[in-house]
């Protein structure tokens, strides 16, 4: 009986101790990621029944692709936090735009890891993460050709770049440049160039394509993609248009006489004159992956894709 008595004792004294230690958990994590501000804000509590000590806080900028150096981390150290308690960290990305990784624009997640060293033992090690998809949260993703990079940065030939290099990246869509092919068969590879366009449409600066095929990839863009939209200025020349890699090559013709299904992809090209050609939109309503475009006097701007 006094036997008995003594092991339930210890199985309650166990019992109360197995759960008597911290728990750190990211509570909330909201972020705000745009052309001028770019941060994130998390409260970081702590659940379990006894207080912590020291502790890290990481708030890393995932990134695809990764950038070599400038990788976007943010870290912070915590003296301790009481049982119950909680704390709320700002963390400001901005100031680590860096040539080196694209300015942020390769960032597509927000991810804060609460005591990523191991300082303090939890009652539950697997609840220290939380993640916010830059993309997915806001469903869209758009390339509006910056600056970054300035005006006059050019691509293609005389810039020496490869076709197939991956030139541009901006929220998660990589934009890579291809050789033009001509109506008559046959092509160039001449050059892009960022710059104001000369008749007003976008906004801002815009790309210019003479001979030559940019190609996005939403791949990156951390959604799946249902429409892809962008603006055009076409003063002159005939058009390239391929989706999801078909037709092959390339349609080469007028933008506004496309094919109305391309990659099993619908297309509608609206036009409206202006001063030495035609302004509008091509829509592609489905699921987009990969979108080729170009012309020999055609002007781009805002490819934005939506979920
Ligand atoms: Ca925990
Ligand atoms: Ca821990
Ligand atoms: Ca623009
Ligand atoms: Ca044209």
């Amino acid at each position: 009986m006094k036997r008995l008595r003594v092991s339930a004792l210890i199985l309650f004294l166990s019992a109360v101790l197995a759960g008597c230690a911290p728990d750190l958990v990211v509570k909330n994590l909201d972020v705000t990621w745009n052309a001028t501000d770019k941060k994130a804000t998390a409260e970081i509590a702590n659940v379990g029944n006894k207080d912590a000590g020291n502790f890290m806080v990481y708030f890393n900028g995932d990134e695809n692709p990764v950038s070599p150096n400038h990788r976007p981390q943010l870290r912070y150290s915590v003296p301790g936090l009481a049982k119950g308690g909680s704390v709320v960290l700002n963390a400001d990305f901005a100031p680590l735009a860096h040539p080196d990784n694209n300015n942020l624009g390769n960032v597509y997640k927000i991810t804060v890891l609460v005591d990523p060293k191991g300082m303090v033992k939890e009652s539950n090690e697997d609840n220290n993460v939380k993640e916010y998809l830059l993309s997915a949260a806001s469903g869209v993703a758009c390339i509006d050709f910056g600056p970054p990079p300035p005006a006059g940065t050019s691509y293609g030939s005389p810039a020496g770049t490869a076709p197939g290099s991956i030139v541009l990246t901006s929220n998660g869509i990589a934009m890579s440049v291809y050789g033009f092919r001509w109506m008559s068969g046959g092509g160039a590879f001449n050059v892009a160039r960022i710059e104001p366009p000369p008749v007003s449409f976008g906004a801002g600066q815009t790309i210019r394509t003479n001979n030559i095929n940019l190609e996005f990839d939403f791949s990156g863009v951390g959604f799946s993609v249902s429409k892809v939209r962008l603006q055009y200025l076409d003063l002159g020349g005939f058009e390239n248009l391929s989706v999801n890699g078909q037709p092959v090559p390339v349609y080469a013709g007028e933008l506004t006489g496309a094919p109305m299904l391309l990659g099993g992809v619908s297309v509608v090209v609206t036009s409206s004159p202006v001063p030495g050609g035609k302004t509008g939109t091509l829509v592609l309503t489905g699921p987009v992956q990969k979108l080729r475009i170009g012309g020999q006097e055609l002007w781009i701007d805002n490819v934005c894709a939506f979920q």
